[in-house]
């Protein structure tokens, strides 16, 4: 018996089959994020990052074209196993040579260069309208600016983002994220709290008017707590962002570095599923603050885990990565993020989730304890290199050699 089968044994004293839970991981979408490859630097202003977010860090080999970038992706998707999307901001347009067009007049032909990345690749887009890092951006307002050429210009850019995400659904075939995600706020305690917020909801009811086909779109909305600069008040609050969305029939979408440090999602998790039919994550690391860091194989991200796949919800949750760290290797980090997401999802199919459940329901919490901690010492890693074979990827540390390689032949010579 070779060490995969000896941990299937094992798994299956406890009632797990590790075949069904390698043959549901491998249909789980999980979306690549590519402002990691780049330090959310984007294409098509040269204004510096802006919006009370940061990637702090100087490692060497940051992508600067579109042709970096997507040979950084495509090394990516290599190393990483299971069903992948490509996660990108409108800020990663690709103009000809000559061409530019403002963040209000993108069309789909400004992002034709992805779709023929993604169709390459057999994968679907998801996408983001770019609020940030840009000279319309004023006083750290966009769509609830009290400027109306300023605040009108941002609904323009919204409804431009709704027909290229439109267009991304059709030409991949797969269905298009499009996340709304605004920095709106101040940094010193405001005198008027609910204008900029009546303004936010006007803006989004005009950009939602524009008609979209909402089998091929699912717009999410992104709440948040605080950006840097803007500590005393956001705009888009959790609460603001979840009302809206349950008023409006849009998804809620949760990033975990955007709460208060005690809050956790996986707890969050369970609500929105009882009043939505789809929610949507950003999955990243917060240390301390919302910093982004890259995604571990911690509690937290094994908790989130459990909680999707033993709601059954694994086809209604949209699971995306949410980070930039620019102070180690950027394809490292990419994939490291990105493997941690798949191992816990995985952890959570091999967990026993419903005599869990029954431990909880007969108040038998100490059965529940034991038992939950005996799984942590189970033989993971062998089910978790099975599954990296069967599915063409690298297991172990040699996904490490050949990001290594990559490094000397391709990110030190840039
Ligand atoms: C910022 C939000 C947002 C961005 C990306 C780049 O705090 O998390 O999702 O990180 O859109
Ligand atoms: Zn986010």
């Amino acid at each position: 018996m070779n060490a995969y089968e000896i941990a299937k044994e094992k798994y299956r004293e406890y009632g797990i089959d590790t075949e069904a839970a390698i043959e549901r991981l491998s249909s789980v979408p999980v979306s690549i994020h590519c402002w990691q490859g780049d330090d959310v630097s984007g294409f098509d202003s040269p204004a510096s990052l802006s919006g009370g977010i940061q990637a702090t860090g100087n490692y060497p080999g940051r992508a600067r074209t579109p042709e970096e970038l997507m040979a950084d992706m495509e090394k990516v998707f290599s190393l990483v196993p299971g069903k992948k999307k490509l996660n990108i901001h409108a800020c990663y347009a690709i103009f000809e040579e000559g061409e530019y067009a403002n963040r209000d007049e993108l069309l789909p032909k400004h992002f034709s260069a992805w779709v023929d990345f993604a169709k390459r690749h057999g994968v679907g887009i998801d996408f983001n309208p770019t609020f940030f890092s840009h000279p319309m951006v004023k006083d750290n307002l966009t769509l609830s600016s009290p400027d109306e050429e300023v605040r009108a210009f941002w609904v323009r850019h919204g409804k431009a983002c709704l027909k290229i995400a439109e267009y991304f659904a059709r030409e991949t075939g797969v269905e298009c994220v499009i996340n709304f995600w605004i920095p709106d706020g101040y940094k010193e305690i405001p005198a008027d709290r609910l204008g900029p917020r009546a303004r936010f909801k006007k803006s989004l009811d005009e950009i939602l008017s524009t008609p979209y086909d909402k089998s091929l779109v699912y717009v999410t909305l992104e709440s948040k707590v605080f950006g840097i600069g803007l500590e005393s008040y956001t705009v888009g609050s959790a609460e603001f962002c979840l009302s809206y969305s349950t008023k409006a029939g849009i998804t809620p979408l949760m990033d975990n570095g955007h709460y208060h440090p005690t809050e956790v999602v996986s707890d969050k998790i369970s609500s929105l599923l009882l009043f939505n039919e789809k929610i949507a994550l950003h999955v990243t690391r917060s240390v301390r603050w919302d910093s982004d860091h890259v995604v571990i194989l911690d509690d937290e991200t094994r908790e989130i885990a459990k909680e999707i796949v033993r709601n059954d919800a694994l086809d209604r949750v949209f699971i995306a990565l949410d980070y930039f760290d620019a102070s180690v290797n950027r394809i490292a980090a990419w994939t490291v993020g990105a493997r941690n997401m798949q191992k816990a999802l995985l952890m959570a199919l091999l967990t026993p989730s419903s005599e869990f459940k029954a431990y909880q329901d007969k108040a038998d919490y100490t059965r529940m304890l034991v038992m939950s901690e005996e799984m942590k010492t189970m033989p993971f890693g062998e089910v978790w290199e099975e599954y990296c074979k069967r599915e063409g990827n690298p297991a172990g540390r040699e996904w490490f050699d050949e990001v290594l390689e990559y490094e000397r032949e391709v990110l030190t010579k840039r």
